[in-house]
């Protein structure tokens, strides 16, 4: 079969601004990141549904995990494939456009297809069902939440992911690491994804567990995570290493350990200096910041995982105004005879221009041949102020934008008054995650039969 071919970039270059964010967060102060509308020119040409497609770029891992006889393997590439789903986010700091209450999206691709659907606007929550054959399924939901330190935002991607491999009816869970957007108030903007994540294999007990790092003092660890995968007995069997933005290796736990005690000398703390500044809110006006975190956006639980994380630090990690902090390779490690489970991809040659997106996501927003009679109207392709700022339209893209999110307004409120129609998700329904036991969306299995239906007019 002859390899289907997609289009590499954009209609033409993105408009660079040098608009200042905290001019327009100050603004938002204490709403949720579906309420806050910002200025499109802070926009990157897709919709969060898509940018949630971006986990599939390196779901070939997947098959390649259901390949594996032996769990502990499997466990590697599944491990491989959450921090690559990661990838892209690295210097992406356009926001997405808020997906419309019924809004889907589809994509199908040789290694997988997926669909995804907006199922709540307050809460903003997307669900997304992808699958390869009957070789993997990956599914979960995503709500963003936001949380404000002041100089930077933190956002947390609450919601279950879980693979299931249904020949070996076996399932992975895990859930997604935050990710903090820094210098808000003044200099450039750059972002960092941190905390722990663990998987864990619903029938074996294995479980991986992984740190994403802080960047630390002289950026020392940026971008890096690492940590092992480990049997139901805590027995630590691989260790996994690598960087979120380039790729991930493996090696047998006992020959770390042989590594770490014939280099002692490189993993030596750095004693005072492993405390980095805080990031106090010497800058931020002590009240903006107490109205902020006690308004809805910080409803966030200070016992968690991530923000523990952090706390060792004494507050998010400090980066001098004006400045992006550059990963230097003299502190990463690359100990001899480790397996490279995943490597990214580079980014494409325009992709200064183009809102720093990946060949991927490039081709996200595209019509493809034969979808104008098969996509649902609901779809993202089809929202007129993507495609306008997609164009360079960034007027037209502004006005598309209010008429879409008063047009939401509108049929809500009707909605309400009516009181009998509330509205119910087409693909998804809520139900309990069976390897999890906790609330989820599930997929009820009939999107691809392309038996729409009643479409709402959403656009
Ligand atoms: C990070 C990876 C998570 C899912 C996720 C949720 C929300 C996304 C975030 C990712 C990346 C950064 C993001 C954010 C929403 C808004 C924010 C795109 C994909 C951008 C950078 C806008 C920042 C502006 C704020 C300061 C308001 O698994």
């Amino acid at each position: 079969m002859e390899k289907k071919e997609y289009r590499l970039v954009l209609p033409v270059p993105m408009y660079h601004n040098d608009y200042n964010i905290w001019s327009v967060l100050k603004n938002c102060i204490g709403k949720e990141l579906s309420k806050i509308t910002m200025p499109v020119v802070f926009n990157e040409p897709l919709s969060f549904l898509q940018r949630m497609t971006e986990y599939m770029e390196y779901s070939y891992l997947l098959r390649l995990a259901a390949e594996q006889p032996d769990p502990v393997t499997r466990m590697t590439y599944v491990a491989g494939f959450a921090v690559s789903a990661l990838a892209s986010n690295w210097e992406r700091l356009g926001k997405p456009f808020n997906p419309l209450l019924g809004e889907t999206y589809e994509l199908e691709r040789e290694d997988f297809k997926i669909i995804c659907e907006q199922v709540s606007h307050h809460p903003p929550v997307s669900a997304f069902y992808a699958e390869h054959a009957d070789t993997w399924a990956f599914h979960g939901s995503i709500h963003p939440k936001l949380k404000f330190w002041g100089k930077s935002v933190e956002i947390q991607p609450k919601g279950v992911v879980t693979v299931v491999f249904p020949k070996l009816n076996e399932a992975y869970t895990w859930s997604n690491v935050q990710c903090c957007v820094h210098n808000i108030i003044v200099g450039k903007l750059w972002m960092e994804q941190c905390g722990n994540m663990e998987i864990t294999n619903s029938v074996t007990g294995h479980k991986a567990h992984l740190t994403f790092k802080p960047a630390g003092w002289n950026n020392k660890d940026l971008h890096k995570v690492e940590g092992y995968i480990a049997d139901k007995f805590k027995n630590k069997l691989h260790y996994v290493y690598g960087k979120w933005t380039e790729f991930i290796k493996c090696i047998e736990y006992s020959a770390y350990e042989e590594y770490v005690k014939e280099h002692a000398h490189k993993f030596k703390k750095d004693g005072d200096r492993s405390k980095s500044p805080n990031d106090s809110p010497s800058h931020t006006s002590r009240k903006v910041l107490q109205k902020l975190n006690s308004l809805k956006v910080s409803s966030f639980k200070s016992n968690s995982v991530t923000q523990e994380s952090f706390d060792e630090s004494g507050g998010p990690p400090e980066c001098s105004d004006g400045e992006v902090p550059k990963s230097d390779s003299a502190y990463s490690i690359d100990i001899p005879n480790s397996t490279t489970i995943w490597k990214v991809k580079p980014r494409p040659l325009q992709t200064d221009d183009y809102y720093k997106f990946t060949e991927f996501a490039m081709s996200l927003n595209e019509v493809e041949q034969g979808m104008d009679t098969n996509l649902p109207p609901t779809d993202s392709r089809l929202r007129p102020d993507i495609r306008k700022l997609e164009q360079g339209d960034i007027d037209g893209a502004a006005i598309e934008k209010t008429r879409l999110e008063e047009k939401q307004r509108d049929v809500n409120r009707h909605r309400k008054s009516k009181k009998t129609t509330e509205w119910a998700p087409r693909w998804f329904h809520q139900g309990t995650n069976p390897y999890t036991k906790q609330d989820d969306w599930i997929y009820n299995g009939n999107y691809w039969k392309r038996q729409y239906g009643d479409n709402p007019d959403i656009f």
